[in-house]
């Protein structure tokens, strides 16, 4: 039999198939990919000698041989996986997972306690028919301050030790009073009914029972006839469906330029059974509220005449009421983020 390219090619596939049927690695089929189908392989030599060939024979010699290249290389491809899987079994055999190992327990989120809290909050306002409303934390000196009846170097400033901003009259808001004014100028002259729950900022001495950045719930009527025993009784009956039926609430009179009369509430001291401690000062009492009637001049920088609206308000610090419902004895740990305080919730 005489060797024509067609023969050659045939024993150049049978060859190369032969070679690669034996391989068992990744690294001895990277070695048979540069043998057989390499630059200088059989199959690419007869590329190469396509031109010494007499013409009648040159096509279809150059035909088979890029057949049997191609061939070659599906074949080549079918390997990798082939091999790959074997690879990959060989290392679950000597890599065994005991998949009857307990998992790792999936550590779940949760709320923070003082949102906890929070929303307890609003639940319990919302069966009040308040609706929540937000106002902004960076406020100017007007809506803190001059809007709520307290002018440059009015003395009561002193009331709220204030962060400012570098930028002239922007500050981080110190209660959340100034949201009664954007929500009277938004709702004027309807009838508003709402919670304005918010953080606050204030550059003040921490202690066990004040923080510089905590939360206030500020809470907003106005209406016709609207009167001082309806702020008693509503925040009478908030205490009540927070602290359960039997707590005992005290109003102190106070005083805040924005209310007029003003109020403060304390509860008794759940922590030391109305004793004293260090969270009540002594007192036996906790203040969780400042309140009050508001002031004909912030109803009417809200948009309401004085002469025929009237209403109340409210600010009460949520994290002082988490206090005294969850026995924390200190305030500092709220924002500590310390993993053993917060997984107690
Ligand atoms: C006010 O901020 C008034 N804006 C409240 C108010 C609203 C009065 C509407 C009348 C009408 P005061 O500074 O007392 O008031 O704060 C209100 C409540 O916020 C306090 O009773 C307390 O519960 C909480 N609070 C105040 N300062 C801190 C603080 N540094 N850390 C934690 N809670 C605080």
């Amino acid at each position: 039999m005489t060797d024509t390219p067609g023969m050659n090619l045939e024993n150049i596939q049978h060859h190369a198939l032969e070679a690669l049927a034996a391989v068992r690695t990744g690294d001895d089929l990277a070695q048979w990919r540069v043998t057989h189908l390499g630059r200088s392989s059989a199959v690419m030599a007869v590329f190469s000698g396509l031109g010494k060939l007499p013409a009648d024979i040159r096509p279809q010699t150059g035909q088979k041989a890029n057949q049997v290249k191609l061939e070659l290389e599906a074949a080549f491809e079918e390997k990798v996986v082939q091999i790959r899987q074997s690879e990959l079994s060989v290392s679950l055999q000597t890599n065994r997972v005991d998949i009857t190992l307990p998992g790792r327990p999936a550590r779940r989120g949760r709320l923070h306690p003082a949102m906890q809290n929070l929303r307890d909050i609003y639940k319990v306002f919302a069966e009040m028919g308040f609706q929540v409303y937000r106002s902004p934390d960076v406020e100017t000196d007007e809506y803190n301050f001059e809007l709520l009846n307290i002018p440059a170097h009015h003395p009561a400033r002193d009331m709220w030790q204030t962060f400012y901003t570098t930028k002239p009259g922007v500050l981080l808001r110190t209660h959340t009073s100034p949201g009664q004014i954007w929500a009277m100028r938004e709702r004027a002259p309807d009838s508003i009914r709402v919670i304005l729950p918010g953080m606050c900022y204030r550059y003040e001495q921490i202690t066990t029972r004040s923080e510089i950045q905590f939360h206030q719930v500020e809470g907003l009527m106005v209406g016709k006839n609207v009167t001082l025993a309806d702020l008693k009784g509503t925040l009478t009956d908030f205490s009540r469906r927070m602290f359960g039926q039997n707590v005992r609430t005290r109003f102190r009179p106070s005083y805040f330029p924005f209310t007029e009369p003003s109020a403060e509430m304390d509860v008794e001291c759940f922590l030391c059974g109305g004793h004293g401690c260090t969270v009540c000062k002594n007192a036996g009492w906790l203040e969780i509220l400042g309140c009050g009637m508001v002031h004909p001049e912030v109803l009417r920088n809200g948009g309401y005449d004085p002469e025929i609206f009237s209403g109340f308000a409210f600010g009460m610090g949520p994290e002082r009421i988490t206090m005294l419902r969850r026995h924390i004895d200190d305030i500092r740990y709220f924002w500590g983020n310390d993993m053993r305080f917060l997984e107690q919730f």
